[in-house]
């Protein structure tokens, strides 16, 4: 698909952009550039059927960056793109993924100490320069090289929301491959891990020399690594591997169970194998040399003495001792959600209007949504204050009149300020049907005031939900630091719903801390925090999420139908868990 391609070119526009300090550009850069990366379909294919007017139909597309989408399709360049490129050429998307460094920064680095790269970087902040800069003091300094750190652990990694994209296209190949009777994702991805090393896939097939074939000469094929007769392992250009194996349906559960790990849930599983005589590998469970199971992945446990188990809690982390007693979770099922309580609009930063996103989530089968534009003191976002917020619940009233069958709930995401006070007064939040407040600034104060700013938002009676409670960014941002167990009694004790925001960008809370969190009785609510349509498919990572924290339904409370999720909604916080 051309989609990520243009959408990192239009992130990079935008960002160069900024450094020119022009002004609202880089917003529409940027609000098309997430429009077209959360597409279900190839840009390519709207252009070839309607050509520019259908791509100034893409939600956040207006008529200059058609032209420039136009222009990539024709000629594989973007003119402007290359222009702005020569004069600022630096690594952006390199330099901005190291927390602390933005374009203003990058910009300035450049100028000063022709800073191009990562690696630039780095030498200039261990000789000290970066501290001598205006405005750059040691400290700064310090949290770059940390973030510098903090990105060689992560590098190479792939984001589930890339990954999981770039596998299915490959799964779709690789089932009209011939003789294919099964195909499926193992390692991490089927785990549903938040970043992916490599993608595996497990394939059977009365052909597999031809899978191979197939396999090595995909298009989104870099470079082979090793080809044999039944595995093979390729570089993808997205910049990760892969891995195929064909197998024989009678060890194909024995080989999907081993290649998804995770190993440590391995090593642990073959453990129990040799204490009853077994002997385990990825061929099957064998006693002396005669298979004994190794079709299905449910014999092989069952034989084990354990109950089969959903792959994203395969973490040995407590699950073979609850699949020994029978006591496994029943977890949220991919199908479980009635709504979406975090969604944006071109009100304040997203690329659609709340008409175009109720429809949306209409067709996706939702009950009900929230609409939760930013709040005033989020400016750059045109963050909304109390007249705004209430000229937009006479439009969500307008709405409801119109369309049918969904519900639009009047909400925000309310800034959580330094000291813990919102930014829109309590008699506004009193007329919302519901309240999100989230923090987004001040990510380095400690862990003393950090807990107690959020305990102050949770506290407000008008404050139902906490977005995205640690503010972490997979792979880029660390969580704020938060006294873990207050946080949560603070929650169950005021009735405060925790988000899982499922956005792939966010996973925010992460599995570990749900897991914690439903030990203190919090429920939580699972939402995309969409800024444009295509986005409101993110739900399928929250859930995951969800899942590798151990939830069930009944943890999440927009699992509710919207009867009785508003039922809840009516009853003072206090008595709502
Ligand atoms: P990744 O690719 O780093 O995101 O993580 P995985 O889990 O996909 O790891 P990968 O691709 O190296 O291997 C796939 C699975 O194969 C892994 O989850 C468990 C299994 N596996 C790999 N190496 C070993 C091993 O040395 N021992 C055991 N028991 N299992 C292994
Ligand atoms: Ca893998
Ligand atoms: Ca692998
Ligand atoms: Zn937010």
């Amino acid at each position: 698909m051309k989609n990520q391609e243009l959408a990192k070119i239009f992130f990079e526009m935008a960002e160069l952009l900024e450094m020119k300090e022009v002004q609202f550009k880089p917003r529409a850069f940027e609000k098309a550039a997430r429009s077209i990366e959360a597409l279900d379909e190839d840009v390519r294919d709207i252009y070839k059927k309607g050509g520019i007017k259908a791509l100034e139909e893409i939600p956040g597309v207006g008529g200059g960056i058609a032209e420039r989408i136009e222009e990539y399709l024709k000629h594989h360049h973007i003119k402007d793109y290359e222009r702005l490129k020569k004069q600022m050429p630096v690594d952006i998307s390199g330099l901005t993924a190291i927390e602390g460094v933005g374009p203003k920064l990058i910009k300035l680095l450049y100028k000063k100490l022709k800073v191009r790269n990562v690696r630039d970087l780095e030498r200039a902040a261990k000789s000290g320069k970066l501290k001598k800069l205006p405005r750059i003091g040691a400290k700064l300094e310090q949290k770059i090289l940390k973030g510098i750190e903090f990105q060689r652990v992560h590098v190479g990694r792939m984001n589930i929301g890339e990954a999981l994209l770039l596998a299915r296209t490959i799964l779709g190949r690789l089932e009209k491959a011939p003789g294919v009777t099964a195909v499926e994702p193992a390692g991490s991805l089927r785990r549903w891990k938040e970043s992916v090393g490599d993608l595996d896939f497990l394939v059977i097939s009365s052909k597999p020399k031809e899978v191979m074939k197939i396999f090595v000469s995909m298009p989104e094929v870099e470079g082979v690594l090793a080809r044999g007769d039944t595995k093979s392992s390729v570089r993808l250009r997205a910049g990760i591997d892969a891995d195929v194996r064909v197998l024989p349906p009678k060890s194909f559960g024995a080989a999907l169970q081993y290649f998804t790990g995770s190993k440590d849930h391995n090593i642990l599983l073959r453990k129990i194998a040799i204490k009853k005589g077994y002997k385990l590998n990825e061929y099957g469970l064998f006693r002396g040399r005669r298979l004994v199971a190794g079709k299905s992945e449910e014999e092989i446990y069952k034989k084990l003495g354990l109950d089969w188990m959903p792959p994203e809690i395969r973490l040995a982390s407590g699950e073979i001792e609850a699949a020994q007693k029978h006591t496994l979770p029943k977890l949220i099922g991919y199908d479980d959600l009635k709504g979406d309580l975090q969604i944006q609009t071109s009100w304040t930063d997203g690329a659609n209007s709340i008409e175009e996103m109720a429809r949306e989530a209409k067709r996706l089968g939702h009950e009900y949504i929230a609409i939760t534009d930013h709040t005033k003191s989020l400016a750059m976002t045109g963050g909304s204050d109390e007249k705004k917020l209430l000229r937009q619940m006479k439009e969500i009233d307008r709405l409801n009149k119109k369309i049918s069958g969904i519900r639009i709930l009047k909400s925000a995401e309310v800034n959580i300020k330094k000291d813990g006070a919102l930014d829109i007064l309590d008699d506004v939040l009193a007329k919302l049907d519901i309240v999100g407040a989230a923090v987004h600034s001040h990510f380095n104060l400690s862990e003393k005031e950090q807990t107690e700013r959020l305990i102050s938002a949770m506290e407000n009676p008008h404050v139902d939900i906490i977005f995205h409670p640690t503010t972490r960014i997979p792979q880029r941002r660390e969580p704020i630091h938060l006294d873990y167990e207050k946080l949560f009694k603070t929650a169950r004790r005021t009735g405060t719903m925790l988000e899982i925001n499922a956005h792939p960008w966010r996973l925010d809370l992460k599995d570990e801390h749900i897991r914690e969190a439903k030990k203190f009785g919090v429920k939580f609510v699972i939402n995309t925090d969409a800024h444009s349509m295509g986005e409101l498919s993110y739900l399928e990572y929250g859930i995951a999420q969800a899942r590798r924290g151990w939830c069930e339904k009944k943890d999440v409370l927009n699992t509710l139908p919207l009867k009785r999720f508003l039922e809840v909604l009516k009853k003072p916080k206090s008595e709502r868990f």
